[in-house]
């Protein structure tokens, strides 16, 4: 069933003072790993997890569930399992050349941004649904690029919260099964993205990152 597109144009002069400020803005994000305690209203994290859920995806499945964690004794849970796979990552598993790609970001396996963040969003995927009107007999339906849609999901999630005054961080303990576990999550959900929300502790410092230029990035045909 089709509908008339609400569309509103803009001109072209308005057009580039609104992208060009809208750069200036997503270019003040920056990852956190230091999150204070103070907590965030309810609301803000509904407003962008909804904002996440209004991507687009394939064949419009929606092939999300984002899982908020307030509960400060299942934050912990997540902690104490992502440190156990991240001292074994840093320890032993991580190839060397992966250790010196961090090392400008001066992470290490302790992470308790985990339990003083107010909010963790953990984004699952999910591979298929499991139709369940058919009482007897449920039906799986497969789902159709879903680490694209997922991803998209992800990245209006981080430009929300930015836009909303907080701060984040991709975060992805590998490998992150303990996800479901923890978070008690059905066979056709996977672990994609944990997303620590809240605000910086004052006097956060963060790593001097460049980014690349649009030559760097972009070819122009
Ligand atoms: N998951 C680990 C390691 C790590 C990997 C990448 I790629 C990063 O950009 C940052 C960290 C950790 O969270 O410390």
């Amino acid at each position: 069933m089709l509908k008339p597109l609400k569309f509103s144009q803009i001109d072209e002069e308005e057009m580039i003072i609104r992208s060009s400020s809208f750069l200036t803005q997503m270019k003040t994000r920056r990852s956190v790993r230091e999150f204070s305690d103070r907590t965030i209203p309810f609301e803000v994290v509904k407003n962008v997890v909804m904002t996440a859920s209004s991507a687009p995806s394939g064949a419009n499945k929606q092939p999300w569930t984002f899982v908020i964690v307030n509960d400060p004794e299942i934050k912990r849970k997540i902690r104490l399992a992502a440190e156990k796979e991240e001292k074994e990552f840093y320890d032993h598993r991580a190839p060397e050349e992966w250790l010196e790609d961090l090392e400008p970001l001066g992470t290490d396996w302790h992470k308790p941004f985990l339990e003083s963040a107010p909010y963790l969003i953990v984004v699952f995927k999910k591979i298929y649904d499991i139709d369940e009107t058919e009482a007897t007999r449920p039906e799986y339906r497969k789902n159709y690029y879903v680490n694209e849609s997922a991803g998209i999901a992800s990245g209006f999630l981080l430009t929300a919260i930015h836009n909303a005054g907080l701060a984040a961080l991709t975060h992805t303990p590998s490998p992150m099964g303990f996800l479901s576990e923890i978070l008690n999550r059905p066979a056709n959900e996977k672990p994609f993205l944990l997303i620590p929300v809240g605000y910086p502790v004052d006097d956060t410092q963060v790593p001097v990152l460049e980014k690349k230029s649009f030559e760097e990035v972009a070819t122009v045909f």
